[in-house]
C-alpha cells in the first residue's frame, strides 16, 4: 500500500496530485530546483527537497537525483505528472529496478508507444487503423518514392522518435519529395539522434480528438470517452472540450473501443491518452498514444465524474478499477483553458516575472488548477502555464457562457497572459457554432487580433480607474492632508468626481 508519494514535477500538475494524495491519506514529497524554493507545491508538500540547479536537465530530468530523494524520504512511489519524465522508458524501469512503485506504464509500453513506427506496426497487428502509409522505416529513396506515388500527395514524413508535433515535414509535390525525406532524416538525426523516418498521406482539414483511457493490473481496460482538442497554436492545445461537437453517439462508441484495443495491444496499465486524427467524412486514425496524465484531463473527470490521479494511485497499488465500462456516462459539458503568462500580440512571447496581484474566478461549475499567488516570480526556465480554467455546464452553451464569466472575472496584473485571447477564442462565431479543426486559430486570426493595441489600452485604463476609486474610498475615511495646489493629473481627477458628487 502506498503511503508516501515523490510527485517528480512543479507548477499546477504537481499541486493537482499532490491535493489527491491529501485526499487520500498519502504523505506526499516535493522536489524542486534551486528556482523554485518559493513554488506553491514545496510549500503544498509534506517535506520538499532540492534536486539541482534551474535547468530541467540538472533537476528536474535528473534521475539521480530524485531516485536519491525517494530513497531518503521512504517514499514508496513516484508520480510524474506530465512532461519532464512523464514518458521516459529509463526512468519507469529504474523505478522498478530500485523497489519504487511507478505510477504509469511500463517501460515496455513507454517505449513501444514512443518509437512512432513501432507504435504504428503495433496498431497495425492490433487491428486499429492508422493513417495510410508505410510501415517501416525508409532506407530505400526509391522505394519510398513508389509508396508515396501508391498513397498519394500530400504526405507527412514524420520521425519515429517524434511525437506531439516535432520532427515533422509537409511534401506536398513529387518534386520536393527527394529533399524532403533527406531533410526530415537529418533534422531527425540532430533532433532526436535517431533518423529513422516514416510517411503518412497528409490528412488536409484534420479534428485531433483523443479518448481517456484506465487499464488495471487484472485486465480491465476501459475507456472515459473522448476530449477535442483541435484548437491548438504550434502543437501546443489552447482550449479544449468534452463531449466533442463533432461526435455521434455511434462514433463515439467505435472510436471508444478501438482505443481499448490500443491500449491492450501494448498490456496498458494506468492512465493514458489515445490520439486519433478524424477527417471530415469522419474517417479516424490513430496518431499517437500518450503513456501519461494530461494537462487536460480536468474536462474529462468532470463530466465523467472520476479522479484520474485517484485511479492512478489505485492501479498502481494493484487493485481492480472500481467501475466498470457500463458504469460510466458522460454528463453535461466541460471546457478547459490553458492560461499562459505570454504576449498574445507579441507572436505569444513567453513573459516570466512577478504576479502583482490575482483575482481568481469561482463559483458554481468552475474549476481552477492553478499554483501561482501574489509576489510569486514565474521564473524563466520552465514552460509559462499559469494555471488551467475548466466550466462545466448542463449544455455546451452554458458551459462557454460560464467559461466567459470566469474569464471576465480573472484578473492577473504584472505579467502579461492569454486571458483576453481566450475570452475572444469564446466569442468566436465559429467556436460558438461547434465547427472548428486544427485550422481554427489560422482561420479566425482577423476575428481574433483585431484591435491589438485596444485591449492593453482599455486594461490600463481600468487599472488607473480602479486606483481612482480607491483612493476615494480612503480620502472618505481620511480627509485629504495635501493642498488645493498638489497632486498629480488623477489625484485631480479623483478631487473633480469629489466635487461633482457634492
Ligand atoms: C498529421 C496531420 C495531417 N496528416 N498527420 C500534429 C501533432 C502530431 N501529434 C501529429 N500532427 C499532425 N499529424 C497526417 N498524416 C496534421 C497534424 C497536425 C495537427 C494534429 C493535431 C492537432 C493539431 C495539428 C496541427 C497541425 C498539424
Amino acid at each position: 500500500m502506498i503511503k508516501k508519494v515523490l510527485v517528480a514535477n512543479r507548477g499546477e500538475i504537481a499541486v493537482r496530485v499532490m491535493r489527491s494524495c491529501r485526499e487520500m491519506g498519502i504523505f506526499t514529497v516535493g522536489v524542486y530546483s534551486e528556482a523554485d524554493r518559493n513554488a506553491m507545491h514545496v510549500r503544498y508538500s509534506d517535506e520538499a527537497y532540492c534536486i539541482g540547479p534551474p535547468p530541467s536537465r540538472e533537476s528536474y530530468l535528473n534521475i539521480d537525483a530524485i531516485i536519491a530523494v525517494a530513497k531518503r524520504s521512504g517514499a514508496d512511489a513516484i508520480h510524474p505528472g506530465y512532461g519532464f519524465l512523464s514518458e521516459n522508458a529509463a526512468f519507469s524501469q529504474r523505478c522498478k529496478d530500485e523497489g519504487i512503485i511507478f505510477i504509469g506504464p511500463s517501460a515496455y509500453a513507454i517505449s513501444t508507444m514512443g518509437d512512432k513506427i513501432t507504435a504504428r506496426k503495433t496498431m497495425i497487428a492490433a487491428g486499429v487503423p492508422v493513417v495510410p502509409g508505410t510501415t517501416d522505416k525508409i532506407t530505400d529513396e526509391t522505394e519510398a518514392q513508389r509508396v508515396i506515388e501508391e498513397i498519394g500527395f500530400p504526405v507527412m514524413i514524420k520521425a519515429s522518435a517524434g511525437g506531439g508535433g516535432k520532427g515533422m515535414r509537409l511534401v506536398k509535390r513529387k518534386e520536393e519529395m527527394i529533399a524532403g525525406i533527406r531533410r526530415a532524416k537529418s533534422e531527425a538525426l540532430s533532433a532526436f539522434g535517431d533518423d529513422s523516418v516514416y510517411i503518412e498521406k497528409y490528412i488536409e482539414s484534420p479534428h485531433h480528438i483523443e479518448f481517456q483511457i484506465l487499464a488495471d493490473r487484472q485486465g480491465n481496460t476501459l475507456h472515459l470517452f473522448e476530449r477535442e482538442c483541435s484548437i491548438q497554436r504550434r502543437h501546443q492545445k489552447v482550449i479544449e472540450e468534452t463531449p466533442s461537437p463533432l461526435m455521434t453517439p455511434e462514433l463515439r462508441k467505435r472510436m471508444g473501443e478501438t482505443a481499448v484495443a490500443a491500449a491492450k495491444a501494448v498490456n496498458y496499465e494506468g492512465a493514458g491518452t489515445i490520439e486519433f486524427i478524424v477527417n471530415d467524412d469522419l474517417e479516424f486514425f490513430f496518431l499517437e498514444m500518450n503513456t501519461r496524465l494530461q494537462v487536460e484531463h480536468p474536462v474529462t473527470e468532470r463530466v465523467v465524474g472520476v479522479d484520474l490521479v485517484k485511479e492512478q494511485i489505485n492501479i498502481a497499488n494493484g487493485n481492480p478499477i472500481p467501475f466498470r465500462q457500463e458504469n460510466l456516462k458522460q454528463t453535461g459539458h466541460a471546457i478547459q483553458c490553458r492560461i499562459y503568462a505570454e504576449d498574445p500580440d507579441n507572436n505569444f512571447m513567453p513573459q516570466p516575472g512577478v504576479i502583482k496581484h490575482i483575482t481568481v474566478p469561482l463559483g458554481l461549475g468552475v474549476r481552477y488548477d492553478g499554483y501561482v499567488y501574489e509576489g510569486y516570480e514565474i521564473p524563466m526556465y520552465y514552460d509559462p502555464l499559469i494555471s488551467k480554467l475548466i466550466s462545466w455546464g448542463t449544455t455546451r452553451e452554458e458551459s462557454i457562457a460560464r467559461m466567459r464569466r470566469a474569464l471576465y472575472e480573472y484578473k492577473i496584473t504584472g505579467v502579461k497572459n492569454s486571458i483576453k485571447f481566450l475570452e475572444r477564442i469564446m466569442e468566436t462565431p465559429d467556436f460558438l457554432e461547434g465547427k472548428y479543426n486544427t485550422h481554427f486559430i489560422e482561420k479566425n486570426n482577423n476575428f481574433l487580433f483585431r484591435n491589438k493595441l485596444c485591449g492593453t489600452e482599455c486594461e490600463d485604463m481600468a487599472i488607473i480607474t480602479c486606483f481612482i476609486d480607491y483612493l476615494d474610498k480612503l480620502e472618505k475615511i481620511q480627509p485629504p492632508a495635501y493642498s488645493d495646489e498638489l497632486g498629480s493629473t488623477w489625484k485631480d481627477f479623483g478631487r473633480k468626481r469629489n466635487v461633482l458628487r457634492l
